[in-house]
């Protein structure tokens, strides 16, 4: 220790910090190298990327829930943000101990290389390859921590070798050590600045599948959706749009980074319990026989009152046609259906075959599938929640029985199937909302996919139930609005609640339940206030 023979003093931040930045900058150049080189092998292979998709892999029911119930859509950044905080933490102890013991902080980031490829090498569909970026990465984190870090003595020797011109002081030790440091320090952050921005640059000019998606021209359906009836949109400012742009559609799934296929590459395998195996090709799907249809996707994670449900015209494939073609063999109940990235999904066979629109989708309200909704293909099923049917760059169906296979949530504690529950919520006014005293618009949305909603309640206050006016339904796969005008309403503090009933005039429950294992249920109210 070079402070034991110095009057005592406290190990304050000043001593610390030297190190802290040595290993934090050492960490820079590591990932920032890694994810250059990372480009020519594939997302699996940038340790950030594996790392923060393991990490998602192990969430438990409670924290799927929790994230999303705190977070939203914005879970994925709220993940990045502390994996970018736990780094820079654990980079910074790093290079403080590396700075007393260089080989003990030189094992610690070789233990955090080794997790980071533990990650790489069981992220689905990668191979030993993969870890060479990291390899890259971990060698030159090494050397600019060893660059970063001077030997004392060394460091000492030096200073005291400078010839002294006349009158000026002698340099201490530390002030020379200090300002080499900041240099290097300085020069190795500029190096790894450069390498993430030249990373991030030929990720994007590599990314040439935005564009084939941009180019691609979708053929029309063979059975046209029917016209949207006038009236579907109920007559209320504020309420949410009936089709949802696809830029504003939820988002959700465990794809840190977005699955990029080249829609020329994708394929289709149909196996399992069938009698005939099917690939399937895009091109081949392209030419199929296509339907459209409006349906309402809603997620499983979906609190009452919350807004993880969309609404789109998809234009795709009949999943009862591809299966009829492989003939499920006796005894099959289940279609588990994967994506590139490991995703999976348990949907019962039934399902499959009946007469809703399950489809494989290619298009989403006129357009290709957005990237992040699944291109170039994903299915859609209406009436189960996405976790258990709405694939999105699906690439393989096995025909199998709930016995023998479970998917991605439901080996994670969720349930293994997922009817949605007949749901609505008041959307209009927003809730605490103030509102000049008069005539208060009051509206939302419904739905209970596959059966339709038949009528919709709302109670003000403790007074009694009352009808609202429904809006046009479109389908029975899709949402309905419905609105309420109430004249004169009193200055004060109020509450709305709502509920609904689906075609078979049942009432949805009452009974609250959150979204973990089989989605929630209650009745959705809002407060808001007459001035
Ligand atoms: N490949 C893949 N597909 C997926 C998921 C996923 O995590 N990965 N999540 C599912 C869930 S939970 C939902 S609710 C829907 C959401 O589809 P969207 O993002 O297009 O709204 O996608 C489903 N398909
Ligand atoms: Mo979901």
């Amino acid at each position: 220790m070079r402070n034991l023979n110095k009057a005592p003093r406290q190990h304050s931040l000043h001593e610390l910090w030297p190190g802290a930045l040595a290993g934090v900058v050492a960490a820079g150049i590591l990932f920032a190298s890694a994810q250059l080189v990372s480009v020519f092998f594939g997302p699996a292979s940038a340790p950030l990327t594996s790392v923060g998709s393991a990490f998602i892999d192990f969430t438990p029911a409670w924290l799927k829930d929790f994230a999303i119930a705190t977070f939203g859509t914005n879970d994925k950044m709220v993940l990045l943000i502390s994996m970018g905080v736990v780094a820079t933490l654990l980079s910074a102890v790093a290079g403080i101990v590396a700075r007393r013991h260089f080989r003990a902080g030189a094992a610690l980031v070789v233990v955090f290389a080794l997790v980071m490829g533990a990650a790489i090498i069981t992220r689905s569909g990668a191979g030993i390859a993969d870890l060479f970026p990291l390899l890259v990465g971990t060698i030159a984190g090494l050397l600019s921590l060893r660059f970063l870090t001077p030997e004392p003595e060394i460091a000492r020797g030096e200073t005291q070798a400078q010839p002294l011109q006349a009158g000026q002081q002698p340099p201490t030790a530390d002030s020379t050590s200090r300002r080499s440091f900041l240099l290097r320090t300085a020069a190795l952050a500029g190096v790894a600045v450069v390498a993430g921005v030249a990373g991030s640059a030929l990720s994007t000019t590599r990314n040439a599948v935005r564009q084939v998606r941009d180019a691609l021209k979708l053929p029309s359906a063979k059975i046209k959706a029917a016209a949207l009836p006038t009236g579907v949109q109920a007559p209320v400012e504020g309420v949410t749009p009936f089709v949802t742009p696809n830029n504003d559609f939820y988002r959700i799934d465990t794809a840190l980074v977005v699955p990029e296929i080249d829609p020329a590459k994708w394929e289709l395998r149909v196996h399992g319990m069938v009698e005939e195996e099917i690939t399937l090709g895009f091109d081949e799907l392209l030419a199929a026989d296509l339907i459209e249809s409006y349906v309402t996707l809603t997620c499983v994670s979906n609190v009452v009152g919350g807004n993880l449900a969309g609404n789109a015209k998809w234009l795709g494939y009949p999943i009862r046609e591809l299966l009829a073609r492989a003939k499920p063999k006796a005894g099959a109940d289940m279609v588990l259906s994967t994506s590139i990235d490991g995703f999976s999904a348990s949907t019962p066979l039934p399902i499959l075959q009946d007469d809703r629109d399950a489809m494989l989708a290619v298009g989403m309200n006129g357009e290709p599938l957005p990237l992040q909704h699944g291109f170039p293909v994903r299915m859609v099923v209406p009436g189960l929640y996405g976790f258990v049917s709405a694939t999105k760059w699906v690439v393989d169906l096995e025909v199998t029985t709930f016995a023998e296979n479970a998917g991605y949530w439901t080996s994670r504690g969720w349930s293994s199937h997922g009817p949605i529950k007949t749901a609505s919520r008041v959307e209009v006014p927003r809730a605490l909302a103030r509102i000049p005293a008069g005539k208060v618009s009051i509206g939302g949305s419904a739905w209970a996919q596959t059966k339709g909603i038949s009528k919709v309640e709302i109670q003000l206050d403790d007074g009694p139930w009352l009808a609202a006016t429904l809006a046009a339904e479109a389908s029975v796969d899709t949402w309905r609005q419905w609105s309420y005008v109430w004249e004169n309403a009193p200055a004060g503090n109020h509450k709305v609640r709502v509920r609904a009933y689906d075609a078979a005039n049942e009432l949805q429950t009452e009974d609250q339940a959150p979204p973990a294992p089989d989605g929630s249920s209650g009745w959705h109210s809002i407060s808001f206030t007459v001035v």
